[in-house]
């Protein structure tokens, strides 16, 4: 809520170790906040929770439905995200449908565990000047330890925005702390 308050428009709930009531019970909170202010809201994981309609979407990673599979369950009635560690799993998730691109690490987090390879600032430029210079325009968001100091950054190497979660929850002034982050994205 206070996300959403601070201007956060995108919200993924994402409880890995929750049971599904457990999601939906939350969602059920969430959904009626996410609508006053327009803010799309995403599960993580469980694309069997679309069929509550209480989310825009879903986000799969590597050990998830593969996304060619879950393409024809969302079609375009739902948001498709996927997780992706290099420029070659980009170009499969774009062509197996998904809508957006979760980027990632940038750097270690204990917020996900089994990390893939980190990525860092360069690990970002070099996949983003592929992805550029084979004409592919998706929204990729960077995710991964990121802090408000690295936004800058990040947002030079061509990524359409930042997905955060210990910055914000963990934040004295979670306001103040999304303000800087919508000042760059
Ligand atoms: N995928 C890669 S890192 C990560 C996920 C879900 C966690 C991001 O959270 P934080 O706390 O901003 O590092
Ligand atoms: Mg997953």
């Amino acid at each position: 809520k206070e996300a959403l308050r601070g201007g956060i428009r995108f919200v993924q709930l994402r409880m890995k170790d929750a049971s599904d009531d457990e999601v939906v019970a939350i969602a059920k909170i969430l959904r009626p906040e996410c609508d006053k202010y327009a803010a799309l809201l995403t599960v993580d994981d469980r694309i069997n929770l679309l069929e509550t309609g209480l989310f825009d979407g879903v986000h799969l990673g590597k050990n998830d439905m593969p996304i060619a599979e879950a393409k024809k369950l969302t079609g375009s009635k739902f948001l498709l995200g996927a997780t992706c560690n290099t420029a070659d799993d980009v170009f499969a998730a774009i062509s197996d449908g998904a809508d957006y691109i979760g980027m990632g690490p940038f750097r270690f987090t204990t917020t996900k565990k089994n990390l893939s390879a980190i990525l860092g600032l360069e690990g970002y430029s070099n996949i983003m000047q592929k992805l550029q210079s084979h004409g592919l325009k998706m929204p990729i968001y960077a995710i991964g330890g990121i802090t408000v100091a690295d936004l800058e950054n990040l947002k030079q190497t061509g990524i359409y925005g930042v997905a955060i979660s210990s910055v914000i929850l963990e934040s004295q002034k979670p306001n103040e702390t999304i303000e800087q982050i919508l000042k760059t994205f």
